[in-house]
C-alpha cells in the first residue's frame, strides 16, 4: 500500500483552518518570550528518526504473542510499512536492519526501494544473542566474551559481515548490542569476560570502514540475570575509549536500573564527545515495553534539554546522532504504536528547544533553584503540538499521522493484501 500525496492533502484540507488558528497564536506568544518560531519549526523538520526492521511486528512475552494481522513478511514489505509511517509523518526517514533478521538479498533493489520511500539505512545491528539455524557454534555462554576462542572468532566475523551489509546499503554506522554475561554468581571470571570483549571488540573496530562509527550499546540485565559484560554506561564508555574515536556509547532508555538520572548521563556523555546514538522507549518496570513518553514525559524533556546542547555543539545539526526507536508493542499496532512515538520524541525536543537558556544559566550560576525549576516548567508546559503539526504540514505530512492512519484504515488493507497471520522477523 502507498499513501498518495493527494490523500495527505486533502485530509489537511479539512484541518488547516483550525490548526492554522493555533499555530498563529502560539506563535504570537512565543514571540514575546523572545523565541524564533521559524528556526525551531525548521529544526523540526529536519529531525528524523530511524525505524527499526525488527519493531513493524507485534511483540510478545515469554508468556505469548498475540498478533495483530497484516505484519510485513519480507524485508520489502518492512521497507513498504515505514514508507507508510515517513508519508504520514515526514520523520520516519530511515531504517535500521537487524541481521540475520533481515538479509538484503539483494541490496541494489533494496536500496533503490528505500530510496522510492525517501528512507535511508541507519545503523546495522548484529545479533550474536540467538543461535541461528545452521550455526557452527552456539552462544550460550556468550560470544564476543565467550571462554573459547574459536566462539569469539565467529561472532567477530558475523559483525564484520553485517558492516559488509551495511556498506552495501549506505549505512554508516554498527551497532552492538552484547547479551553477554552469566546468570550465576561464580560462573563467569568477570574481568576475563571483559578483557576478552574487548579484544573482540578490537578485532570489529579495525574493520570499520572510513567515515563509520561503532555504537556500543549497554543493558545492566536479561537475558542474563547475574551480569551483564557491558553492563552500564561507564563499561561502554571505557571501551569506547581504549577502542578509539570512531567508538562512541549508544543510550537506550530502557536500559536503566529504576531511578537512573539518564539526563546527566547524557550530558556528561556529550560533554566528553561520546554519545553516539539513542534508542528510544519507556518502561515502568523494565526494557522497552511502552511508548516513548508514554510514562516518564517530564524525564524525556529533561533528556531533550541536555541533547539540544548536544546538538548546538555540532553546529545545530541534529543529525549528529543516530536516533532510534527501540520499542516492542505487545497489544497495539505496531505502527501507530511508532507514529505515537515519533510525535513524543518531536514533542519534547520541541519543548526543550523553548527553554530560555540564558535565564537557566544565570539562574543556575546564582543557585536560584526556584528560578530554575520555573524555567524549565515553564516550557515544558507549553503546549507545543501546534509547532509539531506546522513542522508536518511543510513537510508535506499529515496534520494528525495516527487520524489518517485510521481514516484509510491501513491496518485493514495490510490485513487484506497480506492476510491475517503473515508474521514478521523479528523478537
Ligand atoms: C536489546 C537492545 C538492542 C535491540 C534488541 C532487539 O534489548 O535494546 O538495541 O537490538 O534488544
Ligand atoms: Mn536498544
Ligand atoms: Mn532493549
Amino acid at each position: 500500500m502507498i499513501i498518495e500525496k493527494e490523500a495527505v492533502e486533502s485530509f489537511n484540507r479539512k484541518y488547516r483552518a483550525k490548526h492554522e488558528r493555533q499555530f498563529s497564536w502560539l506563535k504570537e506568544e512565543l514571540s514575546e518570550q523572545g523565541v524564533d518560531t521559524e528556526a525551531l519549526v525548521a529544526q523540526l523538520q529536519a529531525f528524523q528518526v530511524a525505524i527499526p526492521s525488527w519493531a513493524l511486528g507485534t511483540g510478545g512475552t515469554r508468556f505469548g504473542r498475540f498478533a495483530g494481522g497484516g505484519e510485513p513478511g519480507s524485508l520489502e514489505q518492512k521497507i513498504e510499512d515505514i514508507g507508510l509511517l515517513h508519508a504520514l509523518n515526514k520523520s520516519s526517514g530511515a531504517i535500521s536492519l537487524h541481521i540475520p533478521w533481515d538479509i538484503p538479498e539483494d541490496p541494489a533493489h533494496i536500496k533503490k526501494l528505500a530510496e522510492s520511500h525517501g528512507i535511508r539505512f541507519d545503523a546495522v545491528n548484529s545479533n550474536t544473542f540467538q543461535d541461528q539455524k545452521g550455526q557452527q557454534l552456539s552462544y550460550k555462554f556468550g560470544s564476543l566474551c565467550h571462554t573459547d576462542a574459536a566462539v569469539r572468532k565467529q561472532a567477530v566475523a558475523h559483525n564484520i559481515e553485517v558492516i559488509r551489509h551495511g556498506m552495501a546499503l549506505g549505512s554508516k554506522s554498527l551497532s552492538l548490542w552484547l547479551s553477554d554475561g552469566s546468570c550465576f554468581p561464580g560462573q563467569q571470571n568477570l574481568a576475563r569476560a571483559f578483557n576478552y570483549t574487548l579484544e573482540s571488540l578490537r578485532e570489529i573496530y579495525e574493520a570499520l570502514p572510513e567515515g563509520w562509527q561503532f555504537l556500543v550499546e549497554y543493558k545492566p540485565y536479561e537475558p542474563n540475570f547475574y551480569s551483564t559484560v557491558i553492563q552500564d554506561w561507564g563499561t561502554s564508555h571505557l571501551l569506547c575509549s581504549k577502542l578509539g574515536e570512531k567508538a562512541n556509547v549508544l543510550v537506550d532508555l530502557g536500559h536503566h536500573l529504576p531511578n537512573t538520572n539518564i539526563e546527566q548521563i547524557v550530558a556528561i556523555l556529550i560533554n566528553e564527545k561520546r554519545l553516539g546514538g539513542f534508542h528510544f522507549n519507556d518502561s515502568k518496570y523494565g526494557d522497552d515495553d511502552l511508548t516513548v513518553g508514554s510514562i516518564r514525559p517530564y524525564m524525556l524533556f529533561l533528556i531533550f534539554n541536555e541533547l539540544v546542547e548536544g546538538i548546538r555543539q555540532s553546529g545545530g545539526d541534529s543529525n549528529a546522532y543516530a536516533w532510534m526507536i527501540d520499542a516492542s508493542h505487545n497489544v497495539k499496532d505496531p505502527l501507530e504504536d511508532l507514529l505515537q512515538s515519533v510525535e513524543a520524541i518531536l514533542l519534547a525536543y520541541a519543548q526543550a528547544m523553548l527553554i530560555n537558556r540564558e535565564s537557566l544559566d544565570n539562574a543556575q550560576l546564582a543557585n536560584d533553584a526556584g528560578r530554575a525549576q520555573q524555567i524549565l516548567q515553564q516550557a515544558f508546559r507549553t503546549d507545543v503540538r501546534p509547532l509539531v503539526k506546522e513542522a508536518m504540514l511543510r513537510s508535506g505530512a499529515a496534520l494528525d499521522p495516527l487520524g489518517l492512519f485510521r481514516e484509510l484504515k491501513v491496518r485493514e488493507r495490510l490485513i487484506e493484501e497480506r492476510g491475517a497471520s503473515s508474521q514478521a522477523t523479528g523478537l
